[in-house]
């Protein structure tokens, strides 16, 4: 067994993983990361597109935002389809000059994942049976195999940042954690296709036959979504049924613009709002998709993981530059009243824009008054802008 000593284990290298290692490589914080994938596998990874302005700074601060000043897209609106009718919400002007970039989450990891290699940091990706041990001592360890070889990682601090699925948050004793969790009745089923957008704006679609969502990734690469049941299968759908049930869904001006062709990927993900309370566990903490889930009708998933290092990031580095656990103790309080805000969004706007099987024709009219209000009153209108663009870091202590 192959002993090595580092300050923070880093499970994971997923944006969240990557960003903390980066962050800490510019404090000059000693770190290792480990991944039970390859990094062609992680890289190659079609998920998000928007970033709020906070990521946006964070990946600044980082100094891997020299693609995404070139090629990320700032948008100022978006547009709600509804009832045959089209609504732009004028983030930019609603909230006092804020935007959001369309930059995909493949561009983020590639660009981090890139530094990482330039800097020459410590990763091992493809590592097997990953566990970590004794994170309520000061001495927590990491073990794992790489190759043919056996190590161990003696450190001060685990972050967890392997996503839902990771074994951080499992090894967890089931008394120190609480979990909240509402899963949806249905997925999404997205399309991604070399054709230009068929509009500049991203347009968030809610109509009798469920909901469809028209994105982006540049000016000649776009992504679609459709709600569709979780019993649907992706290999039933072929490109043309998709194209089909989408123009169906859509308005006749942007039927008529839609521009179609071969899918180059085609997933469906299934939707789900979960939280895991505290965040801390003694030297472990989770970060990302580790520790919450948000259904991605906000775009708010990759957000909340930047954020989540944005305050982890901080608390490490003042503890090893002042010795001061401030940050560090106020972690979990920090990051959850804003994962919670995010949830609150992401459920609400899911909520709004999709059509649940089991709702009575009540609560689809009341469904629909509370749309046809939002869209209708500044107030209404900025209540959605000033979430949708990302809420402030807010710090406890
Ligand atoms: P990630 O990206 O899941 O990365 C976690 C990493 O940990 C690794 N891992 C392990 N490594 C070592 N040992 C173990 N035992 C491990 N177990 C797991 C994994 O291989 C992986 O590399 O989490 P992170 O960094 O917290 O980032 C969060 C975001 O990825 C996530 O919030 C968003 O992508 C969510 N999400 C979406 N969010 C949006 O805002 N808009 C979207 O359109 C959107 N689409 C999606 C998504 C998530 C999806 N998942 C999770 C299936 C579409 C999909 C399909
Ligand atoms: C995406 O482009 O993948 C995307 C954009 C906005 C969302 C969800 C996904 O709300």
């Amino acid at each position: 067994m192959e002993i090595l000593k580092t300050k923070v284990a880093i499970i994971g290298s997923g944006p969240a993983g990557l960003l903390l290692g980066q962050l800490l490589y510019k404090a000059g914080i000693d770190h290792i990361l480990i991944e039970q994938r390859s990094a062609e596998y992680v890289a190659g990874r079609i998920r998000a597109g928007i970033l709020e302005q906070v990521s946006v700074d964070l990946l600044e601060e980082a100094g891997v935002d020299a693609e995404l000043k070139v090629k990320g897209l700032p948008h100022n609106g978006i547009e709600i389809l509804t009832n045959g009718e089209k609504y732009r919400v004028d983030l930019t002007k609603l909230t006092g000059g804020k935007q959001v970039t369309v930059y995909g989450q493949t561009e983020v990891t590639k660009d981090l994942m890139l530094a990482r290699t330039q800097a020459g940091l410590s990763s091992f990706y493809e590592a097997h049976n990953v566990q970590i041990h004794d994170f309520y001592t000061d001495q927590p360890s990491v073990t794992f195999g790489y190759k043919d070889q056996k190590f161990i990682i003696q450190c001060d601090f685990i972050a967890g940042c392997d996503g839902y699925h990771g074994i951080c948050r499992a090894s967890v004793p089931k008394d120190k954690i609480k979990t909240f969790e509402k899963v949806y009745p249905f997925g999404w089923l997205g399309v991604l296709a070399d054709v230009p957008p068929v509009a500049d704006e991203l347009i968030y679609v809610q109509s009798e036959r469920g909901f469809a969502l028209c994105s982006m990734r540049s000016n000649t690469r776009s992504r679609y979504y459709l709600q569709v049941p979780l019993t649907d299968k992706v290999e039933n759908w072929s490109d043309e049924q998709f194209w089909e049930e989408l123009k169906n869904r859509l308005d006749p001006e942007s039927r008529e613009k839609l521009v179609i062709g071969p899918s180059i990927e085609k997933s469906i993900a299934p939707l789900r709002s979960f939280v895991t309370e505290p965040m801390r566990f003694g030297q472990l903490f989770l970060a990302g998709d580790a520790a919450h889930i948000v259904p991605p009708t906000g775009a708010k998933g990759l957000n909340l993981a930047a954020s989540d290092i944005a305050f982890l990031s901080k608390a490490l580095i003042e503890y090893y530059q002042t010795g001061s656990e401030n940050g560090l103790e106020h972690y979990s309080e920090n990051c959850l009243k804003r994962v919670w805000k995010a949830e609150r969004f992401s459920w609400w706007m899911t909520h709004l824009l999709h059509r649940f099987e089991t709702e009575t024709e009540f609560e689809h009219k009341i469904k629909q008054a509370e749309l046809s209000y939002i869209l209708g009153s500044e107030a209404g209108q900025t209540t959605l802008a000033e979430n949708y663009v990302g809420l402030p870091l807010q710090k406890a202590g």
